[in-house]
């Protein structure tokens, strides 16, 4: 029988079969996917068959991967052989970011969102811990926001322990955002992932986690990924039912560190930072690299504040991992 991969501790994985009920499921050691080097080879968000044995303890096996609309995967540091796959057959990314608590570095959101680019998967930012800015903290979410929108990607600045308080408008931004897809929810550990699908269910489906006083950073609560589900939601005003929304569903997965971009030639880098690619074609050269070339015109727009200095330093870093890889 066939069913939806909605739970991955790692050893194991639930899986709702098309019936409706769910089981725990193994992996034989010999599973391997074809072109895909990975410590997981099944995700949350594939769709699997599933082959059971029922006389005396039943005990279920996942069998057979149906192919993947998509998924994102990444290395888990840039030196690191091992990749993951974070989720499979997702409509979206949401990226959740903090300026501070822990502080989200521009490296890590540029190669994410690399990331995205490269396996076409639509990203959106959302910033969290509004309530906990200072006005300088304020001022450089301002900077970030207008940044990341001014390339083309949504952004959204919420407080997630705030999200159902009256009058939060972040509450029906999201809810617009989520409804009737696949979202997966990623950033770096403590940034409120598991606070902000805690407040969207209006209950602790799941554990959150203090952030470290020496280090103020997350401390890895969450373990294993999860999906759950949306559902219908209809809005009742003045006795009528005035909104019906399809359901989605959201996935929630443990905090990462680094993020190692995995198997992006040099030269198309610059493909996944789409206004570095846009400039690119103003480039005297064909097969300009945007580093060092005389009249380079990628150079000249970061010189000129066109081209943050940020995403031009996150582009270099992804191309460094080019190079090092080519020496391992
Ligand atoms: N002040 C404030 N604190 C928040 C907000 N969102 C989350 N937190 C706090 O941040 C801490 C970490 O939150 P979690 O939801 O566990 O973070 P996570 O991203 O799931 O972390 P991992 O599971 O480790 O990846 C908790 O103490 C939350 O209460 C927010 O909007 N404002
Ligand atoms: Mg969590
Ligand atoms: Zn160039």
């Amino acid at each position: 029988m066939k069913g939806l991969v909605v739970k991955s501790t790692g050893s194991s994985y639930i899986v709702r079969l098309d019936d409706g009920t769910s089981v725990e499921c193994h992996i034989k050691g010999n599973f391997r996917i074809r072109g895909i080097r990975s410590t997981n080879p099944v995700a949350v968000g594939d769709y699997v068959e599933v082959k059971s044995q029922t006389d005396g303890e039943s005990v279920h096996w996942i069998v057979e991967i149906v192919p993947r609309r998509n998924y994102i995967i990444r290395r888990s540091t840039n030196l690191s052989k091992e990749s993951h796959i974070l989720a499979a057959n997702i409509d979206q990314v949401a990226l959740i970011i903090t300026v501070n608590h822990p502080v989200t570095s521009t490296t890590f959101i540029d190669r994410f969102l690399a990331t995205c680019e490269a396996y076409r998967v639509r990203a959106i930012l959302i910033f969290n811990k509004i309530d906990l800015l200072t006005d300088e903290e304020q001022a450089q979410l301002n900077d970030l926001r207008a940044l990341y929108e001014s390339i083309g990607y949504q952004t959204l600045s919420i407080s997630a322990l705030d999200l159902n308080a009256e009058g939060s408008n972040a509450r029906s931004a999201i809810n617009a955002l989520l409804q009737g897809k696949t979202t997966l929810l990623s950033g770096n550990s403590g940034v409120g992932k598991s606070t902000l699908l805690n407040a969207l269910f209006g209950q602790e489906l799941t554990r959150t986690g203090k952030i470290s006083d020496a280090h103020d950073k997350g401390m890895h609560t969450t373990t294993f990924s999860e999906m759950y589900f949306l559902e219908d939601q209809s809005y009742i005003v003045n006795r009528q039912i005035v909104n019906s929304q399809p359901g989605g569903a959201v996935i929630d997965t443990p905090g990462i560190k680094g993020f190692g971009t995995i198997d992006f030639e040099r030269e198309e880098v610059s493909h996944f930072f789409p206004e570095i690619f846009k400039q690119a074609a103003e480039c005297r050269f064909g097969n300009c690299t945007h580093t060092n070339e005389p009249g380079c015109s990628v150079i000249e727009a970061v010189e000129h504040g066109e081209i943050a200095i940020s995403r031009y330093e996150s582009y270099l870093s992804i191309l460094g991992d080019c190079s090092e890889s080519k020496y391992r």
